[in-house]
This record gives C-alpha cells, structure tokens and sequence, in this order.
C-alpha cells in the first residue's frame, strides 16, 4: 500500500492545550506522525510519497474561503493585535449572540470560526494544515488512477473541522476534501468510515444533507466525551441525506467485543449503500492507553479491524486522524493496514 507523507506536518506544533484544570503539553504532536511513518517503513508496507500541491479550489470546495483565509492570516493578525505565542481562540458565538457578523478584531473572528481553545495557530501552521490536505488530495488521486488502497499520513488530522470552523486539533477536513476530491474525478458515492474515539462531528455536518457520502462513526457516546454536542444515533441525516448518516454512541470501558459488534453493522449499512469508493478515518485512540480517550481495544484488534474493513471489497482510502498513545500509535496504525493487506 502506498503511503504519501509530507514531512511539512513538523511546521505545525502546539505550544500546549488546556487539561485537567491546567496547561499542559499538547497530545497532538508530531512525534506521532513520525513514529507511524517510522513503523510503517520497519514493516515494509509501501514505498512512500511526497504529496503533490493542490489549487486552494480543492479545498474550497468543502471550506468557507473565510476559514481558509483566516487560517493563513490568523497570526499574523494575531502579533499584529499586540500578542505573542500562538493564536489561540477564547471567545464564542453562543447561544444569544450574533453569528449574522464578523468581528474585525482577530480575537473575534477565531471565535467565530472555531468551537474549542485546544487548537491554536501558530507562524507555520498553515503549511502544514495545507500538506495535510495536499497529503489527503493525494490519496485520493491515487484511487482514482486505479489503485486499490492507499494511506494518507495526514498531521494535523481533520475529522473535527466544519466547513467554517476549526476545532478539535483539526483545521481542515482532510477526509471530507479528499471524498469531494472523489465525487469530482467522477465517483457517484463515497462511504467515510470513522473509526476514530471521537465523533467525527465535522465530517458528518458537511455531507448532513447530501446523499452522495455515507457518513458511519463508532465513538465515544458524546453524553461523556468530547465533543458532547454531537454524534448521536438519532442524528441520521436530513433532506436528500436522510439516511445518509450513522452514529455508533458507545460507553466509556467498550472493549472489542461490543466495537466489534458495532462495526459489523457498519460494514453492513455501508454494503447495502453500495459505495464506489471507501474512506476510512483512521484514529487509533480507542487504544486501551489513550491518555484522553476511555475505551479498550488491543494491538490484535487493529489488525482484526482491518481484516473487516477489507471485507467491504472496494477501493479504500486510509485517512489518519486521532491517537495519542504515543508510543503504541504506530504498531496501532500500522496493524490496521497490515491487517486489511493480508485479509
Ligand atoms: C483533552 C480534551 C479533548 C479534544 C480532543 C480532540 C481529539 C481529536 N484536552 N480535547 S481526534
Ligand atoms: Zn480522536
């Protein structure tokens, strides 16, 4: 399987994010983008790519050009107000307030475009927000010149941005970009797979309404995990999307078995959607030593699910997102594509 790779996800690094009541280190890090790459070269699982560079339409595409253009400017902005550090977003249009205008003022228009404070901009994020993306495009490229699977190593990773607001750790939604990407170079549907702890809240809000992407997430139930305001299993799409949208809320303590279960009728909703084309957002943080994340899946499980996702039969695209356990992420990753390879 090829992997593409920018190392351009080193330009993006947290100064640190809030956590239990204090400031601490940031999980989102780019010691994990190089130690799945590092365990994906030690088993031998494909020659890896640089990506190519996309137009900004590609993006636009999914994206506001508000967010874009914020995501480029917001810390120049951001020393041009009189700050220093990253640009970090600490105010929000909450209920009662206006969402009909933007703020002039930096520190308004980060709030307007983001929904959390865990995801600053720094001087050369963008660069990598961009190679992220360009890294996803890639990918997507590659299924559409033929090949049957591919892995885009993206960092920062995406599955928590809207098409107007950041969050998450993620800026852009690499998944959503690369499915558009697909649906253009002439796919009729694509399913996006989200295996990540989290909901995947931004990709399911982009396509809500749309019956060309199936949207099926296994996560934490948002009643005690991030982010809390979406991913429910009554959410399944509106409009011509009614249908188009399938959330798995599963407990803090899940362990394969109930995952498992729970990823068995995924794959089913999928087959029946008939896909041209797979995404998978691939976050490993349903490890058992997640340090944010609450359920308890093994190495071997990765492997197994894999294995399933192979089952599906069709080309597969591999999108990284979460996984903090820094250590494991890699054998975590890398067994996901090992396992689908050898099913
Ligand atoms: C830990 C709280 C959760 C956001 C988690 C985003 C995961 C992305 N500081 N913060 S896969
Ligand atoms: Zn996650």
């Amino acid at each position: 399987m090829k992997i593409i790779f920018s190392e351009d996800h080193e330009l993006h690094q947290s100064p640190g994010e809030l956590f239990l009541g204090g400031f601490t280190e940031a999980f989102e890090k780019p010691e994990r983008a190089r130690l799945v790459l590092a365990r994906a070269r030690e088993v031998g699982l494909g020659p890896v790519l640089a990506p190519e560079s996309f137009a900004l339409e590609a993006i636009t595409r999914i994206h506001d050009p508000a967010l874009v253009e914020l995501l480029q400017t917001a810390h120049a902005q951001w020393l041009a107000s009189g700050r220093s550090g990253a640009a970090y977003p600490y105010t929000w249009a909450a209920r009662g307030m206006r969402t009909d205008r933007v703020s002039k003022e930096i520190d308004g228009k980060l709030g307007f475009h983001s929904f959390d404070c865990g995801t600053p901009i720094t001087a050369t994020s963008w660069q990598a927000i961009k190679a992220s993306a360009d890294v996803a495009l890639t990918g997507a490229k590659l299924l559409n010149d033929g090949e049957e699977s591919a892995f885009a190593l993206c960092r920062p990773p995406g599955h928590h941005a809207t098409a107007s607001q950041f969050g998450g750790y993620c800026f852009l939604n690499n998944a959503a970009i690369a499915a558009q990407s697909l649906l253009d170079q002439g796919a009729k549907r694509v399913a996006i797979l989200d295996v990540d702890y989290h909901h995947g809240n931004g990709t399911q809000d982009i396509f809500y309404h749309r019956d060309d992407v199936l949207f099926v997430s296994l996560h934490g139930d948002p009643d005690q995990e991030f982010p809390y305001m979406l991913g429910f299993a009554d959410e399944t799409g509106a409009g011509a999307g009614e249908g188009c949208n399938v959330n798995y809320p599963l407990p803090w303590g899940t362990e394969w078995e109930n995952w498992s279960a729970a990823l068995e009728d995924g794959l089913q909703r999928i087959n029946a959607y008939a896909p041209d084309m797979v995404q998978v957002s691939l976050g490993v943080d349903t490890y058992k030593n997640d340090p944010i994340s609450h359920f308890k899946l093994e190495h071997e499980h990765f492997t197994r699910m894999g294995a399933r996702i192979k089952s599906l039969n069709r080309p597969t695209l591999f999108v990284m997102e979460g996984g903090y356990a820094v250590a494991e992420i890699g054998i975590n990753a890398v067994n996901v594509l090992t396992g689908f390879e050898a099913a």
